[in-house]
């Protein structure tokens, strides 16, 4: 009996520790592990603001846990690039026929494709919170070194964030355009909608796609 006992013991232990070490590694190595939901981006760049921008986001989601990775090539090399799942419009990415003129040149702001894409839910930060309130923090988003975006990240997302996401209503943004090609943030289409202390090319969307 004790015998018995003790292998059930062994057994219990092993079948309590070994799926948690099982996801554990695979979190560490892989994309995924078995039992997330998975949905994925393609980024498409929104040339009305003279992006090239392109790449794909994905999200594995268990629960309200997500593990959010997003590859972009072809942004404004070493400059910040806002990054957010949107949700609440019709989960889409705008079209060019939602820009507007700006500073009298058609470009298509972030307010122009609210419509398409809704609010802002999820800022996709590189550390720190991760709600709306950090939309715009500058310091906490990928700067692109090599012009190219390579994040990894698991966070929490909001329980509406997580219902948007598995109703096909979330739509991933990825922000900061250099319509003009001097390299930087300027002002050739005025201050941004969203901060006017920010130049509205570094708020525009340069690469957009719905999470399906
Ligand atoms: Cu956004």
């Amino acid at each position: 009996m004790r015998v018995i006992r003790g292998i059930t013991h062994a057994a219990l232990a092993a079948a309590v520790t070994l799926p948690l070490g099982a996801a554990a590694a695979h979190a560490d190595d892989v994309p995924g592990y078995p039992g997330m939901e998975e949905y994925t981006a393609v980024l498409e760049p929104v040339t009305v603001n003279r992006s090239q921008a392109s790449g794909t986001a994905t999200i594995w989601l268990d629960g309200l846990t997500a593990r959010v990775r997003i590859t972009v090539d072809d942004v404004l090399v070493d400059h910040p690039h806002a990054q957010h799942i949107h949700i609440g419009g019709r989960g889409e990415c705008p079209t060019d026929y939602d820009a507007g003129i700006h500073n009298g040149k058609r470009a298509l702001s972030t307010l122009d494709g609210v419509d398409a894409y809704g609010g802002v839910e999820t800022s996709i930060t590189t550390e720190g919170d991760t709600s709306a309130a950090s939309a715009l923090a500058v310091d906490r988003f990928p700067t692109a070194p090599d012009g190219m975006i390579d994040y990894d990240r698991t966070f929490e997302l909001s329980q509406a964030a997580a219902d948007a996401v598995r109703a096909g209503n979330a739509v991933v943004v990825i922000h900061g355009i250099d319509y003009d090609g001097d390299g930087t943030y300027g002002d050739v289409l005025g201050a941004s909608d969203l901060d006017p202390n920010l130049p509205m090319e570094a708020t525009n969307p340069t690469a957009c796609g719905p999470l399906r």
